[in-house]
């Protein structure tokens, strides 16, 4: 059938409108999201109140979708995958992709909250870092609070790690290997069978989350004092950052915002934590004197030698605004 010259006339209007009205309204975009550690699980949990605020909150906007978890991608490739852009968004520790950012491993030195490195100016320095050398936007981070522990299926009487062998991230691999231990690097997923097996006579993991990951049933012992501070990261891939309207932006940097405030519950969750590990049966082995004083400057010299030798004069200018 011919159009008819109403018809004809009808698209024309409709056509001039849309041209007319102004710049387009955005889409509303989803992001396709992924976390390093299982959903439901401790160092999930923030972003996963990140999602559920974005997706709250951003309706018509901008949504996330987080398409799984470390069953549908390797821990260690969550990295590469914002990279890339294989996924838009992701939850992920810096220890997971220092194969692509080195200088990450300087995040878990920080002593200070995100709060105070936005206001200093720490956080553009490692957003920059993030941007250049792996082409993601840094949006935040969560885990202030937290300290990282040993835990030990075996006693030990002072800081001397030899003869054991512990499960590592690049968290604890300087401090644990200066302190004698033999290092076995896996994602979380595989501690609970080498455990089980016998492999490794303990590992390093925060205060948080033990009991969540099951690992309680094979462990006998935390050392005590805890150190460094977690960080896990919330990245999202850049050019997909570049794409989004000032709006959907805006919408994301709220979100972070209202995630990051949550960290100050950790010191809360922390004292919780230690009292079902306590009720648990693990045993606090607490380093005093000399011993605690070599546990913890080891750990501060071994870090930051670590990434010194990386790069110098990056990991003077963190220093200086993470302390
Ligand atoms: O897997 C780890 O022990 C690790 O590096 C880590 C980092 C941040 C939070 C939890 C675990």
């Amino acid at each position: 059938m011919k159009k008819t010259i109403a018809q004809a006339a009808s698209v024309a209007v409709l056509l001039a409108a849309s041209f007319s009205a102004g710049p387009a309204l955005a889409e509303e975009v989803t992001l396709r999201g992924t976390t390093a550690f299982a959903l439901g699980t401790t160092f999930s949990r923030p972003y996963e109140a990140f999602v559920d605020w974005i997706n709250k909150n951003g309706k018509g906007v901008l949504q996330i979708q987080t398409v799984g978890g470390p069953e549908a991608m390797p821990p260690f490739e969550v990295g590469n995958a914002v990279s890339s852009g294989v996924v838009d968004i992701a939850n992920v520790t810096a220890a997971f992709y220092t194969n692509i950012l080195p200088m990450g491993d300087a995040l878990k030195l920080a002593e200070n909250t995100i709060q105070d490195q936005r206001a200093n100016g720490c956080y553009d320095k490692v957003d920059a870092m993030h941007q250049s050398q792996m082409n993601v936007k840094y949006l935040g981070r969560t885990g202030d609070h937290v300290n990282f522990h040993l835990y030990l299926t075996k006693p030990i009487t002072g800081a001397d790690l030899s003869g054991l062998t512990i499960r590592t991230t690049p968290v604890y691999q300087a401090m644990f290997q200066t302190l004698g231990a033999n290092l076995i690097r896996t994602p979380p997923g595989d501690v609970y069978t080498a455990l089980e097996r016998g492999t490794i006579d303990g590992y390093g993991w925060p205060i948080q989350g033990i009991l969540d990951l099951g690992w309680d049933e094979q462990t006998k012992y935390r050392v005590d004092p805890g150190f460094y501070q977690v960080d896990v990261e919330i990245l999202v891939n850049l050019d997909k950052w570049k794409g989004l309207s000032d709006e959907q932006r805006a919408l994301l940097e709220e979100g972070i915002a209202y995630t990051e405030a949550l960290n100050a519950n950790n010191v809360a969750i922390n004292a919780e934590e230690a009292k079902k590990q306590e009720a648990a049966g693990i045993k606090v082995i607490t380093l005093e004197g000399d011993a605690r004083q070599k546990w913890l400057d080891t750990a501060q010299t071994a870090g930051w030698d670590k990434v010194s030798e990386i790069d110098a004069d990056a990991a003077a200018s963190l220093r200086s605004c993470m302390q």
